[in-house]
């Protein structure tokens, strides 16, 4: 029997103090213990209280808590007492788990799951674990260790892992640098990063999580720490991969895989998934720096309608305010503010306004005033106002730690509510600070009453700020659904918010850095993303603007944005020949809704990423662990967006099965790379064998039309393939009671017979009474059409396609050669 330790009541009875050994030399300064790197000893000890393990080496303890049978928490004590239990990261606490224990073996501990054996040897408190079969999947290198910090207090502490000799590494966020992070090292602290270059780091998030491919199998960490963190990726040292922090606990967890779709998955079940944000949201957006006054809003939505190009938002950014006063307009620009988001509704654009968190210190400003009344700006450590310049002159800010402070900033947002807004954009909220950067680290903060100064609420600033937007929205617009985007961000960021990823430049390196990015952030956690199309700051030419413009039709979040000293950026302004392209390709963004929206829904109702890198859907091919450029949006449809001016034709590699190249339906078969050719209006664009693809008529916005009839485009694949669709109303709540429709097409194919079955969840239902289904490359002439076992007829439409219209209630329809 081991003795049962309460970890709270641990005495130290290394050293006996007595008067003796206290007075008994003249200096005790000698006698100080000389600060190094110190790490855990021998255990001596463990306990068990529930699905929490401890571990105590006689001073330090470790906390070894099972989360879930894949989820294992790891949390060390240097002074063997555990911080409060807080994150701002975490969605949800408890989790089902089916079964744990802890076996003591001759030299280590195995605390044990269905899934995962977490081993923590006793001689040397190396900590590891393994796969049900006995394969080490990540293990310490060296024990966890800490150095004292005399100036902030507290520890710096470190975690150094084994690195085998091939691991690839994939995650932390907005990082722009290569797919594979391995041979690299990276600082998190939300930074404004204007213009930033490759390999640029720290950017303007901080996502704390990575995969490790270690033998093909993946697994996650996650280093649940707000201060400012660093990740090495066996740069320094071939063996090994470090994580670390200037303050707060070591306090990680292990997630295991072994696909790494699962490691993505169970980090959204640890920090929740992104909100399922409005049909228009996912449309496309017209932004820049900035549309004023309100003549040139209103020609810039007049054009997009007489054009025929399709958009759903227009923004406003900074200039739309009074002296850039937060929640109050500019009356010289935007005389009737409500009138003018009125017409705007009435033609189909949603108006996004910014939101920056520095308030101008003006006496006169309703909203500085009862910040300043309420104490609701942040203070310095000797108590004075954190003052900095920013757009309004001299700022205070808001402590978005405060949930105080959260429940008031949420209500600032009604009258903008009220004028007709339908989303909000959170800016500068890393906080950026004009001259300085950012917040000196003494400005303290309350940190949801677990106090805290800069140091430790710097990175979840911008994130505080956004989660008080969207839950002050969700109040304010009763049962729509609010639609926000922010610049900074910390783990968990995507409850809250969708992102963009900043400053970016409008040359084709930047291009590439994007689809790096958006892969990147959406194995993060982040999969509601997207970058400036165009190019922030920077001239982009006709070529890259298009080019850019088609990479959007497949990133998550779809804006063409550009600095306030760039030429005209909307998608004529390039003259007809581009016009039509972006056209073209944003129309296509319309078509594909229905399979856009179903991809979100997946993600939020699920858990799975959006963008999905080759190394994700094929660990197991080594060759394709540092690809980068081609990707999938959902499960169905894969791109390889054109990075390169001129580019006549581009190596794409297609993962196994079939593949229908888009623009002509023509198979590629798959498991190797093919030369494709990329003329300017098109780009790669492959739809998986097998699936069911829903499409939507071009509309100039989501709200335009209703679907009198459903296209569903049939790609025949042989064997079985699953497809999803999902609808509800589009902007409500309701979906939360089941007032949703989830569909999913079951296809088997073979050389002589195609079979659909229906298969539907959820209380919605459509307006549309049928589907018509367009029949893609069957690989046999059809002879008799059975829906429900009843013969229906059939057609053949110009372009040689069958048709075959059906009642949207279908079973089963048996299609016979
Ligand atoms: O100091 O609001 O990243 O999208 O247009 C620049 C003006 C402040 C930075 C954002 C950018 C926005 C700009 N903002």
């Amino acid at each position: 029997m081991k003795e049962n330790l309460d970890p709270g009541e641990e005495t130290n009875t290394n050293e006996e103090s007595t008067l003796d050994n206290v007075h008994h030399v003249n200096n005790p300064v000698l006698d100080l213990p000389q600060i190094e790197k110190k790490y855990l000893d021998e255990i001596k000890s463990y306990s068990q209280s529930e699905n929490t393990y401890y571990f105590y080496d006689g001073v330090a303890k470790v906390e070894v808590k099972v989360i879930t049978d894949e989820i294992i928490r790891v949390r060390l004590a240097p002074q063997g007492t555990f911080l409060e239990d807080f994150s701002y990261a975490i969605a949800k606490k408890t989790h089902r788990i089916s079964r744990h224990q802890c076996i003591e073996e001759e030299d280590a501990y195995l605390v044990k799951t269905n899934t995962v054996t977490c081993k923590i040897s006793k001689k040397d408190f190396l900590i590891s674990f393994e796969n049900r079969e006995g394969k080490i999947m990540n293990a310490d290198h060296s024990p966890m260790h800490w150095e004292e910090n005399p100036d902030a207090g507290g520890y710096y502490v470190y975690c150094t892992k084994q690195t085998e000799s091939k691991e690839a590494f994939y995650g932390l966020g907005d990082k722009a640098s290569t797919f594979n992070l391995r041979g690299r090292r990276f600082t998190n602290w939300n930074s404004d990063t204007y213009a930033f270059a490759f390999n640029q780091d720290p950017l303007y998030k901080t996502i704390p999580f990575y995969i490790g491919l270690n033998d093909g199998d993946a697994y996650g960490i996650f280093f649940d720490n707000t201060f400012k963190t660093y990740f090495d990726f066996a740069s320094e040292d071939p063996v090994k991969t470090s994580f670390w922090s200037e303050g707060g606990e070591l306090q990680y967890y292990y997630i295991h895989g072994p696909h790494m779709i699962d490691v993505v998955r169970r980090y959204h079940v640890l920090t929740g998934t992104h909100y399922l944000p409005p049909l228009w949201a996912i449309g496309y957006h017209q932004c820049r720096w900035s549309y004023y006054p309100e003549a040139n809003v209103r020609h810039v939505a007049e054009e997009f309608r007489k054009r025929q190009i399709p958009c759903d938002a227009i923004y406003l950014d900074i200039d739309y305010m009074d002296g850039y006063r937060c929640f109050t307009w500019n009356k010289q620009y935007f005389p009737d503010p409500k009138k003018m988001i009125f017409d705007l509704a009435n033609d189909g654009f949603k108006t996004v306004v910014m939101i920056d968190p520095g308030l101008k210190v003006d006496e006169n400003y309703w909203v500085f005033k009862e910040g300043k009344e309420n104490k609701y700006f942040c203070r310095r450590g000797d108590d004075y106002f954190m003052e900095g310049y920013v757009w309004p002159g001299r700022c205070q800010f808001p402590d978005f730690t405060n949930p105080e402070v959260r429940e008031w900033w949420g209500t600032l947002y009604q009258g903008l509510v009220e004028d007709g807004v339908a989303g909000f954009w959170n800016d500068m909220n890393e906080p950026a600070v004009f001259g300085r950067g950012t917040f000196p680290d003494d400005v303290r903060h309350n940190f949801d009453g677990q106090r805290g100064s800069h140091r430790k609420a710097h990175n979840v600033y911008g994130m505080q700020m956004v989660r008080a937007t969207y839950d002050g929205l969700k109040k304010l617009y009763k049962n729509k659904r609010p639609f926000t985007i922010t610049r900074a961000a910390y783990a968990g960021t995507q409850r809250y918010s969708s992102v963009w990823t900043g400053d970016n430049m409008a040359t084709w390196e930047h291009l590439k850095i994007g689809v790096l990015q958006l892969q990147r952030l959406s194995v993060s956690g982040i999969s509601f993303c997207g970058t400036d199309i165009g190019g922030f700051t920077g001239e982009p030419d006709g070529e890259l603007y298009t080019r850019w413009v088609q990479f959007g039709v497949f990133s998550p979040f779809m804006r063409v944005h550009s600095a306030g000293d760039t030429r005209d950026r909307e998608p004529w302004s390039f003259g007809e020949d581009w016009e039509k392209i972006c056209k073209k390709f944003i129309e296509l963004r319309y078509k594909l809704l229905p399979y856009i929206y179903s991809v979100f829904w997946e993600q939020t109702r699920y858990g799975y990423p959006i963008l999905r890198p080759i190394s994700l859907i094929e660990q197991h091919i080594e060759s394709n662990w540092q690809r980068e450029e081609e990707f999938s949006f959902g499960e169905k449809i894969l791109v390889s967006p054109v990075l390169n001016p001129g580019q006549q034709s581009k190596i794409v590699y297609l993962p196994e099965g079939d593949w229908y190249y888009y623009f002509n339906n023509h198979i590629f078969q798959g498991g190797q790379e093919h030369n494709i050719e990329t003329p300017l209006d098109e780009m790669p664009i492959f739809v998986k064998a097998g699936s069911v693809i829903a499409e939507y008529p071009v509309m100039q916005h989501t709200g335009e039309k209703k679907i009198e009839e459903l296209l569903l485009n049939v790609y025949f694949g042989k064997g079985i393939n699953k497809s999803y669709l999902y609808t509800d109303h589009g902007d409500t709540f309701a979906y939360e009671q089941d007032v949703y429709l989830e569909k999913c097409f079951i296809t088997s194919g073979t050389d002589h017979s195609l079979d659909i079955k229906q298969q539907l969840k959820g209380l919605f239902t459509e307006r549309y009474e049928e589907y018509d289904l367009k029949l893609i490359q069957l690989p046999f002439d059809i002879q008799k059409v059975l829906v429900d076992g009843k013969e229906i007829g059939y057609q053949k439409d110009e372009s040689g396609y069958y048709r075959v219209r059906v009642s949207k209630d279908f079973e089963d329809i048996l299609i016979q050669g």
